[in-house]
């Protein structure tokens, strides 16, 4: 690959790699034909509160949540069929991102989709519901530009910030693997692709 990525990659901690501008253009056209097959919705968490990002999922496995709780489905609960397959656009991609951070063979089962409006967010959580914590993730930001946050294991921990733009890709693996993470509140804007939302991909190893 002839892409100058050593510009471009950043260190954000231990096994967590920014690649900014990364992601390749034509990601927003395939959101978009997964979405009509498998629309954004917006979650209910087992508390029984509405999370404010919209999601959709593609690849054998997909994150679903609702007052039994959270875990990776086969099936879209709206419409009891298989999620979308994952393109091979987002496989390549997550598989070379991951490479290109350390991790060889990355071969992601399930893509979760969320879709950010101006004011939504995702409070500080760990991702946890997948088999294989050896496995990294990689992430994907489209759109607006978000102010994302990281600690590190425990939740007490002291938060790092840092703005993820249209293309960036981060790979979170190693010890950042089960770091709390979360996304401040949307700031209004308008993007020339996407419009007033930011769209992030995250591709997970999840069975
Ligand atoms: C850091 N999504 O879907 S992606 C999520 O921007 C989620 O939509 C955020 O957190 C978003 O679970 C952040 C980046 C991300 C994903 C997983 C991580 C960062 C992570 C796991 C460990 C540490
Ligand atoms: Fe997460």
């Amino acid at each position: 690959m002839t892409r100058l990525i050593e510009d471009s990659k950043i260190s954000l901690g231990p096994g967590a790699v920014l690649l900014r501008g990364f992601a390749p253009d034509d990601l927003p056209g395939a959101v978009e034909q997964l979405a009509a097959a498998a629309p954004f919705r917006h979650m209910v968490t087992p508390g029984g509160f509405r999370m404010s990002a919209a999601m959709t999922n593609c690849g054998a496995l997909g994150w679903v949540s609702d007052r039994k709780g959270y875990r990776y489905s086969g099936i879209d609960p709206e419409s009891g069929l298989a999620w979308p397959s994952m393109p091979a656009t987002f496989l390549r991609l997550a598989s070379e991102a991951a490479a290109a951070a350390g991790f060889a063979d990355f071969v992601p089962d399930a893509c979760l989709v969320n879709r950010y409006a101006v004011g939504a967010k995702m409070s500080p959580h760990q991702d946890k519901d997948e088999l294989d914590f050896e496995q990294p993730i990689v992430s994907v930001s489209l759109g607006l530009p978000a102010v994302f946050q990281f600690g590190g294991l425990e939740r007490r921990d002291a938060m790092n910030r840092v703005r993820l733009e249209h293309g960036d890709v981060v790979v979170w693996g190693g010890p950042s693997r089960l770091f709390y993470h979360g996304v401040m509140p949307l700031k209004d804007g308008l993007h020339p692709r996407l419009g007033a939302c930011r769209i992030n991909l995250t591709f997970r190893r999840a069975g």
